[in-house]
């Protein structure tokens, strides 16, 4: 042990802890300064910045004999709080800069070094700064980062003021549309708002830490679990397996009746079978992590290993054995049955094309890793606490598993550090609750990165082969797919994903004619999970790189060949149905000028010759919004003597469900006159708030906004008076009138029938057209994205903000997603790094957003999801681009430097 005297934040402090103990954890656990974040834990992220010394560091590979004595060290906490925020972070706030907030105290301590030293810094000097000091954002694209700095500095300039940044509502106007700052910002910048992992840090001390015992291996036969000599490691409290778990130790995965499978095949706890690296064969729960991590190493595991089936077709061969022993491996299939039969109708066509396109399991890399925990409450009740985004859902799916009953389970959602749709899975609740349940005390479990890598849901690969006809005026006529979705060993959401594939593939195009099957197969690879436009991404990506091929054939241009194409009056969506809003050609024409604009750039910097070739590409973008047909929402609204209090599950990953929530209450109660302030929100916690459905499938502006805006009108209603005016708070009371009012609504939908795709799944849609223009180098294929333009329709915009961060930050996983983020090797792919995550030097500055906005008719105030569009095929428009520059056409992803080299070559 070692004694430090430290000045932190310009007060000294005594702290005594082992030498080897990082800075992080001493400020965190020693000092309770939670506002310093832990991502990775490795130095990748940039989440535990401080300043030591006046220099920026890294505090989780900080170690504390590093530290001089009376060192001085600035945390986010030191720099200002929530009563006397730094211009920093009054900037970052005023501009939309934190939404998961997971990332934003690092980032504004390495701001507050850069100004300290250069108070009028160039944008690339702020890029250049972030890059250095490895500060990583997964939610914003970095540019409102970059703003945000910029800003910063001027306000500390002088030149700008707070009252000059900070939008102010104008008296009686509406915050729709407007540049509000979402409520929980203000707890973001100031490193206030707490994680799980914070949380833990308040529960109390005499809770159970959580370790696992995972498979080590992809497939197995277990044939022994030994706990002996773990169960007598000091401070070990109790080994759990899954003999040991109260209810059926199933997960639910909410089979589609159609499914081969019967859902239940995902233990909680692993008893006969280990179906992926990392599952979870036993919990260790002692006093401290330390000695539960030291108990795990002696479970003995004795396995029968079997052959992995690490993608779709090995687990499709001939010879392969079923994963899940009864069920096939290939355990849905899908279709899509539109119009003529396509055979024949392609024989007639001028122009055909055809080619496979291979889309990969790309992790989610959320800087948050993984956190929970879980206790039983005064009532009797099960309180689960985690990131999941779809509360009620997750209780349902694992309640049984645990062994308790659905009433007597509450899940909570804490602050969320970004999910992108990983938590539309349950991951740890079914731990959680089963530890808690047996042991009846406070049990915490947290992951570290390589696990919540490794051992988390992955985009679910779709390997896909299309063929699209045109005829000889360039209409298209016929659309034949065939598509292979690899979930890994676990089905749950499989069929849904695999259906996106018949909804999404020539999405935009009021394609006559289409035949198509598709099939969901289990793997020993991750198990497939939600990501951000789920299917719609591999879906796209085919069609969407097909398009560019047919044009090329065609000797047409590929944006013009998309105008003459898009959905227009009377044309029907691949599921057969009118699309909810004609609004592509508009958007098409909104980018057209810049277009030709980039077009002009690229060849007169291609004309000067030279390695670097230049290109322009673009793509449809589109999603759903909401769960395939009739989905509902219920929220609450309840008048009080301040105002009135909103209640609803719109569970937050970072997208802004506050801001989303308030926005369309105020909205709605615009009658009765009240301020934003007034408008308290009560969010996310079962044993409070409704069930609103998950928030996934861009659902909730759309879903959780309209049951939000119909609970208002319910309170309006009952408060109007007969000469029009509204009762007050006194006068309901005293008229013995009802405060509280449900408000729900049910999305006017069909779901598509799996074997012929054809229905109406979604109320409404999101629609983008994207340019993007790169350089490649063609000596080392190395491609670097300079700029993105989108038009985006997303009806209404309830907050400009939001809908700018979803933008840019959606596009900017496009450019992970086309370049360079993979999860496949598992020795490889196993940090933020190592799977590809873009860092600030490989996005561009240049993102420029073009809005239309078209009303939805089924949307509150006309408004649309947005979340999800900006990755549903950003990827499809930069491969397009490079296929542009260089006449190489990459249609298996990532296109890595190798691959597009050659590419390159084998074109000579
Ligand atoms: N919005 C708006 N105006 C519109 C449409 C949407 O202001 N016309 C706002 C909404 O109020 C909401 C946000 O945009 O705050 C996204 O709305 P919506 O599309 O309805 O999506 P959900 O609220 O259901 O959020 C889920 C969606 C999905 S499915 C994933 S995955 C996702 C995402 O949003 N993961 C995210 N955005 C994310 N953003 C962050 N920072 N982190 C994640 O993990
Ligand atoms: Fe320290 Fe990631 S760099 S937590
Ligand atoms: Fe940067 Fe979420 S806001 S990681």
């Amino acid at each position: 042990m070692i004694k430090k005297y430290l000045i932190v934040n310009g007060i000294e402090k005594m702290v005594v802890a082992d030498p080897e103990t990082s800075l992080a954890t001493v400020l965190r656990k020693n000092l309770l300064l939670t506002g310093t974040k832990v991502g990775c834990g490795k130095g990748e992220c940039g989440t535990c910045t401080v300043i030591l010394d006046g220099k920026v560091v890294r505090s989780c590979i900080t170690r504390l004999k590093r530290v001089p004595d009376y060192a001085q060290i600035t945390t986010v906490e030191g720099i200002g709080g929530v009563n006397n925020l730094h211009p920093i972070q009054l900037a970052w706030a005023a501009v939309g800069a934190a939404q998961c907030g997971f990332c934003t105290p690092g980032f504004i301590v390495s701001t507050k070094a850069l100004l300290d030293e250069n108070i009028n810094p160039t944008r690339e000097e702020v890029r250049a700064w972030f890059q250095k000091n490895r500060n990583l954002c997964r939610c914003t694209g970095y540019k409102p980062l970059v703003d945000a700095a910029m800003l910063a500095a001027k306000l500390m300039r002088g030149e700008v003021t707070k009252e000059d940044i900070w939008y102010k509502l104008p008296e009686g106007a509406s915050l729709l549309g407007s540049d509000a700052v979402r409520p929980t910002a203000i707890r973001k910048v100031t490193g206030t708002w707490d994680f799980g992992a914070d949380l833990g840090l308040r529960l109390p001390y005499d809770m159970l830490h959580m370790k696992l015992v995972q498979a080590k291996v992809s497939h197995a036969n277990i044939l022994s679990i030994d706990t002996a000599e773990a169960e007598k490691m000091p401070g070990v409290y109790r080994v759990l397996t899954y003999k040991d778990v109260p209810g059926t130790n199933r997960i639910n995965g909410l089979a589609f009746p159609s499914n081969k499978g019967d859902g239940l095949e995902r233990p909680i706890l692993c008893d006969k079978k280990i179906f992926q690296f990392g599952d979870a064969i036993a919990m260790v729960l002692a006093d401290t992590p330390e000695h539960a991590e030291a108990a795990v190493e002696k479970v003995k595991v004795e396995i029968e290993q079997l052959p992995e089936y690490m993608s779709a077709p090995a687990a499709m061969a001939e010879d392969a054995m079923e994963i899940h022993p009864g069920t096939p491996n290939i355990y849905f299939e899908c279709g899509t049955i539109k119009g003529e039969d396509t055979k024949p109708l392609m024989d007639t066509l001028e122009y055909v094309v055809e080619d496979d396109s291979y889309v990969g399991r790309q992790p989610h890399l959320p800087l948050e890793p993984d956190v929970g925990f879980a206790y039983i409450n005064e009532d009797g009740k099960l309180i689960v606490h985690s990131k999941s985004i779809g509360l009620h859902l997750h209780a349902a799916m694992v309640a049984d598993g645990i062994g308790v009953k659905l009433d007597d389970l509450k899940i909570v959602q804490n602050p969320t550090g970004g999910t992108f749709g990983y938590k539309f899975s349950p991951t740890m609740e079914g731990l959680l609750g089963v530890a808690a349940l047996v042991t009846k005390k406070v049990v915490y479990l947290e992951f570290n990165m390589f696990q919540q890598i490794t051992y988390t849901g992955k985009r679910s690969p779709f390997f896909m082969h299309l063929k699209l006809g045109a005829d000889k005026n360039g209409k298209f006529q016929a659309l034949e797919t065939d598509w292979s979705c690899d979930h890994g060993p676990y089905c749950e959401f499989g069929d849904l994903v695999t259906t996106r594939g018949s909804q999404f593939m020539g999405a935009g195009y009021g394609i006559a004619n289409i035949r198509g099957a598709g099939r969901t197969v289990a793997t020993n690879h991750a198990w497939g999970s939600a990501f951000r436009g789920y299917g719609s991404p591999q879906s796209l990506f085919a069609s969407e790189v097909l398009v560019d091929k047919l044009a090329k054939k065609m000797g047409v241009d590929p944006l013009e060949l998309r105008y003459k194409n898009v959905y227009r009056e009377g044309d029907k969506t691949p599921t057969g149905c009118d699309p909810d809003v004609i609004c592509l050609p508009g958007l098409i024409e909104k980018i057209m000028p810049k277009y030709k604009a980039a077009k002009a750039t690229a060849a007169e910097k291609n004309a000067k010759g030279g390695n670097m070739k230049y290109g322009v590409g673009t793509s449809l973008l589109i999603y759903g919004c909401g769960l395939d047909g009739p989905d509902t929402s219920h929220a609450w609204a309840e008048l009080t003597a301040t105002g009135v209090t909103i209640g609803n599950s719109w569970q937050d990953h970072g997208q802004g469900a506050d801001m989303g929530t308030l926005t369309i209450a105020h909205e709605t109660l615009k009658p009765i006159k009240i301020t934003p302030e007034q408008i308290k929100l009560i969010m996310n916690d079962m044993e409070f708030t409704p069930d609103s459905g998950p928030s996934g499938g861009s659902r909730s502006n759309v879903l959780t906004g309209n049951a939000t805006r119909v609970a208002c009108e319910n309170l309006l209603a009952a408060m109007k008076k007969a000469d029009g005016t509204y009762m007050t708070y006194d006068e309901m009371v005293a008229a013995g009138k009802e405060l509280k009012y449900p408000g729900s609504w049910t999305a006017p939908c069909t779901a598509p029938d799996p074997a012929t795709g054809q229905g109406n799944p979604f109320p409404t849609y999101m629609y983008g057209v994207l340019l993007s223009e790169v350089e490649v180098d063609t000596t080392t294929g190395k491609v670097k994205v300079e700029k993105l333009t989108i038009a985006a329709d997303i009806g209404t915009i309830v907050n400009k903000l939001l809908c700018d961060g979803q933008i840019y930050g959606g596009l900017v996983q496009g450019i992970g997603l086309a370049l360079s983020e993979d999860f496949e090797d598992l020795k490889k792919h196993t940090t933020l790094t190592g799977c590809g995550i873009p860092q600030i030097k490989d996005v561009p500055d240049d993102i420029e957003i073009i809005y239309q906005e078209t009303a939805r008719p089924n949307g509150p105030y006309g408004a649309s999801g947005n979340g999800e569009m900006p990755l549903s095929a950003p990827h499809a428009s930069i491969i397009n681009a490079i296929y542009d520059a260089t006449g190489a056409q990459i249609t298996h992803l990532p296109a890595r430097p190798e691959k597009v080299l050659a590419a390159i070559q084998a074109l000579k």
